[in-house]
């Protein structure tokens, strides 16, 4: 066995969170969210914001003509209540509406060296960015920089590559509808399709899964159909800390009579029993009961698990699966098993039946039981709820899309959808619940590295540009790039790419050898300290922040999990009056690169300023004369090093008039994407706006022969070698992602720290440890050479915990340096965070 990686790669992850010692563990609790929840969030908006700033910002969250949660992508109830928010978007609020800063004297004070040694949490913790920043090629701390020059900087960097390839691009889900696609246009005009995002890291799987099977990469369900379920399948996820607002939704499905499957393999707290703070039962009565059943499988085990209900129903529709009470149901009349399939909707619908059918009948029911790890009466019983369902929802998240066998998991969900025609019906259908509040928004507007040719064709028309056709990186393809010196520039649309991205130690090692990182971001992050030769951050304005630019108060827009999109309005006063939103810094950079637009003004010649003031009557950020040619013919885009180049090879707009009016953004995307026609007319008049999505609304499926797909997946589940143990990497519920809340997670009865590994009690004694022991993990990886490499996450607290024998479950990112690089799904390319083969070691002393 050697180490992952050389030891000259290797940097010492912050130490500042190893907080075992601190640790407190009481018992998980059984019911999530009320009263307790509520208060909590408030104590933390307080912390953050002050009590006004704090009833001001809670107030217009997800109201209309208020801004849209940035806690996570779940739609909104059509009648909203006057807070409409849950105790985790309050957090997410909080945390972005702080009244700390981080300013030029923050950096002066603290080395780039110093701020290294520290972890998400604290960096976080400081506040937000106030000011563009540089670090130069050997520097030791950031200092300030004019906006003028960062972009400058930024666009001759790119400029100066050989090849537009040579620059990745990435996005993270909280980015605006707007920005993204000035943002994917900038990238495209610059050459290249590098345009990974936290999708990869996240929906990559359900989006090939359904592509390939109903020919739309997103779920097929409305909020209504939520309510209107027969019986609704929670499969992989954790909606008590993760999707708060479900609940409300799954509650009112509860109270007119639908059945709640959990599938999970840690009895979460949201999904056994919840209390809605906004209701007299939840707060006085106690709360409703959801998951009528709740599947305790093993990790991994979903594929099977789908398997076994497509099985069963096979089984039941040939008469063949009866088991002795049922024959006498039967014949007594008090039950059917005729009519099981749709078979109207199969033959109409589909293709593949006859071959998906032959190859579940070949499944023995021991290799479903084995990779479940539940016994066949319970397959069995989960089979028969879906039986007799008359309309059947399956939800997942990442329990599901982070394992090498995701797709195919999927695949087979879609599989046992089809069979009964639960795609395309009231209370029926496949969801997939979307993570970041906009992530499938910025797919929508092209942040993706494998563009379809139509989209591409879209914008060569509206921007009269030759947009590149050959795919580009997704996120681990970006790391190796820039691990391997191909990649040399690096930009961050939002998100923390060195954190939430796998093998922490190699991403760490790739951005270093970059000449350029580039971070736009509203906190401080790991990725502002782990850093190319120079390095940049531009500070943006966040959802909650009012974004007055030349044309007025601006709005934008984002896309909930279920393809309706509406309107976002900040209200509260920026941290900064130096701060550019996305929108702008993208303009600009794009004027930089592309030149102005014949005829119109460069974007730094519009006077806005005298126009437009902030709350505290200061200009809402400083110009700099514009004074360099937008275009240097003679090493510009139409001569860079990338192949031959059209005379118009960049895209072509007026980029000071988008800056200053985001509905001019809104006319292009109406122009390139279809379903936005009516865009700005249902923005104005404060409408939501909803996707066309032909499964769903007309049974319509965009596949080659324009039917739903059934298809045949080899089973596959973990088999987890002796004395190892199956680690997933998952979200604690004082968290976002990689910014950290605080230190507890209430439901799992875990207090005071970070660095634990829940492992079932049974394990931890064969394996000869205690429960509270300190142990370092090592996860075991084969490599394509066929040597096992080892990567080491040192010091963390056992907690003995319900979790089915031979799985683990520990934070991210805290574990991400546990994941190789090359442990990613099949077709997908997602890093397998969900399933890691470890061992524990004892600590020396
Ligand atoms: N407060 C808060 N809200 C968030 C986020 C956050 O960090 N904090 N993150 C946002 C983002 S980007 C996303 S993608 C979503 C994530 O939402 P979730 O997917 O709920 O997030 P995880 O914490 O990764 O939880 C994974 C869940 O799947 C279960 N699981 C793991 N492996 C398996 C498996 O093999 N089979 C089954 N059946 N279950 C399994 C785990 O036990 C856990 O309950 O939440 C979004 N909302
Ligand atoms: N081991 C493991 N790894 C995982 C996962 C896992 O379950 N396990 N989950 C994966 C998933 S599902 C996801 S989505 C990714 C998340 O990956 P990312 O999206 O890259 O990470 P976040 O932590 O959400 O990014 C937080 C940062 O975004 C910036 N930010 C916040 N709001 C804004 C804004 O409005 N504008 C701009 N420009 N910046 C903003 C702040 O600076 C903040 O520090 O992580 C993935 N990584
Ligand atoms: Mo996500």
């Amino acid at each position: 066995m050697r180490p992952a990686y050389p030891s000259h790669m290797a940097t010492k992850p912050p130490r500042t969170d190893i907080d075992e010692a601190n640790v407190r563990v009481t018992r998980p609790k059984k019911v999530a969210v009320g009263v307790p929840a509520v208060l909590h969030a408030l104590q933390i908006s307080n912390d953050q914001m002050g009590v006004e700033r704090s009833i001001r910002s809670l107030l217009r969250v997800n109201q209309k003509d208020g801004f849209d949660c940035p806690g996570c992508a779940w739609p909104e109830e059509d009648k909203r209540h006057i807070a409409e928010f849950c105790e985790n978007g309050a957090k997410a609020v909080a945390e972005e509406a702080t009244i700390r800063r981080v300013g030029p004297e923050f950096f002066a004070e603290h080395s780039v060296a110093e701020l290294e040694s520290h972890d998400d949490w604290w960096l976080g913790q400081q506040g937000r960015l106030t000011q563009p920043m540089i670090l130069d090629d050997g520097g030791t701390h950031y200092r300030p920089i004019a906006w003028d020059d960062a972009l400058r900087e930024i666009a001759d960097t790119l400029r100066g590559l050989e090849d537009p390839n040579e620059a990745i691009f990435y996005t993270s889900g909280r980015t605006s509808n707007e920005a993204a696609f000035l943002y994917q246009l900038l990238v495209r005009g610059f050459g290249t399709n590098n345009l990974p995002d936290c999708s990869n890291m996240c929906h990559e799987s359900s989006g090939s899964a359904l592509t390939e099977t109903i020919g739309i990469g997103k779920g097929t369900v409305s909020i209504g159909d939520i309510h209107e379920a027969d019986l609704l399948i929670v499969a992989g996820q954790n909606p008590g800390t993760n999707h708060p607002r479900m609940l409300s939704a799954l509650e009112k499905a509860k109270n007119r009579g639908a059945t709640i499957i959990a599938v999970n393999p840690l009895p979460e707290a949201g999904l056994v029993r919840f209390e809605n703070p906004q209701t007299v039962k939840g707060v006085m009565l106690g709360g409703t009961k959801l998951a009528d059943q709740f599947v305790q499988i093993r990790l991994g085990g979903d594929q099977a698990l789908f398997q076994a209900i497509g099985k069963h129903l096979l089984e039941c529709e040939d008469g063949l699966a009866l088991s002795e009470r049922q024959r006498v149901e039967v014949s007594t009349g008090s039950a059917t098993v005729s009519g099981v399939l749709d078979h109207e909707f199969i033959t109409a619908h589909t293709s593949g039946f006859d071959a998906y059918r032959q190859a579940i009948s070949e499944v023995p029911w021991r290799e479903l039981v084995s990779g479940t790890g539940l016994p066949e009466k319970t397959l069995r019983r989960v089979g028969e709820a879906v039986r007799l369902s008359k309309a059947t929802i399956v939800c997942w998240a990442m329990g599901l899309t982070q394992h090498k066998h995701s797709v195919a998991t999927l695949r087979d969900i879609v599989n046992v959808l089809l069979l009964q025609g639960n795609i395309g019906r009231t209370g029926a259908g496949l969801c997939p619940v979307r993570g970041h509040s906009n992530v499938q928004g910025d797919r929508t507007m092209g942040i993706y590295e494998k563009p379809s040719d139509a989209f591409l064709d879209a914008l060569d028309r509206e921007f009269d540009f030759r947009p590149p056709r050959e795919h580009g990186h997704d996120t681990v393809a970006a790391i190796r790039a820039m691990r391997d010196g191909t990649a040399r520039v690096f930009m961050g649309m939002g998100g923390n790419f060195v954190s939430a991205t796998p093998d922490t130690l190699v991403t760490e090692a790739a951005l270093r050898r970059t000449d350029l990182s580039v971070q736009v971001s509203t906190k401080l992050n790991r990725s502002h300290v782990v850093t190319g030769r120079r390095a940049i951050i531009l500070p943006t304005l966040g959802r909650t922040d009012r974004d007055r630019r030349g044309g007025g108060e601006q709005r934008v827009t984002v896309e909930d999990s279920m393809g309706a999109v509406h309107a976002s309005r900040g209200r509260l006063s920026p941290p900064s009056e130096d701060l550019l939103s996305e929108v702008a810094i993208v303009a600009r950079l794009c004027e930089l690169l592309f030149g102005p637009a014949v005829g119109a003004r460069p974007s730094s010649e519009i006077d806005v300023d005298a126009a437009v003031e902030v709350d505290h009557g200061q200009p809402e950020h400083t110009e700099i004369p514009f004074d360099a040619p937008a275009v240097d013919d003679s090493k510009g885009p139409a001569s860079r090093g990338a192949g031959v180049r059209h005379p118009h090879n960049a895209p072509q707009a007026d980029w000071a008039a988008l800056e200053h009016d985001y509905a001019l953004i809104r006319q292009h995307i109406a122009a390139v994407v279809p379903g936005f026609e009516d865009f700005e007319d249902s923005i104005d008049k404060g409408r939501t706006l909803f996707l066309p999505n032909g499964p769903r609304d007309e049974r319509r499926f965009a596949t080659a022969d324009g039917r739903a797909r059934f298809t045949v997946n080899p089973l596959e589940y973990p088999v987890i070698p002796r004395g190892r143990l199956l680690l997933q990497t998952l979200r604690s519920h004082d968290q976002y992602n990689t910014t950290i809340y605080g230190k507890d997670d209430r439901y799992r009865g875990i207090h005071g720290g970070r660095r634990v590994i829940m492992v079932n009690p049974k394990d931890i004694q064969v394996l000869g440890f205690a429960d509270g022991q300190i142990v370092d993990i090592v996860s075991e990886w084969t490599g394509a050479d066929g040597v096992v490499q080892e990567r080491r996450a040192e010091a963390f607290r056992i907690v003995g915990y319900s979790t089915p024998r031979g799985n683990a479950a520990a934070y991210y990112p805290e574990t991400n340096v546990l994941v190789p690089l090359d442990s990613v799904a099949d077709v997908s390319g997602t890093p397998t965070s969900k399933s890691v083969v470890v061992r524990l070691e004892r600590r020396e002393a």
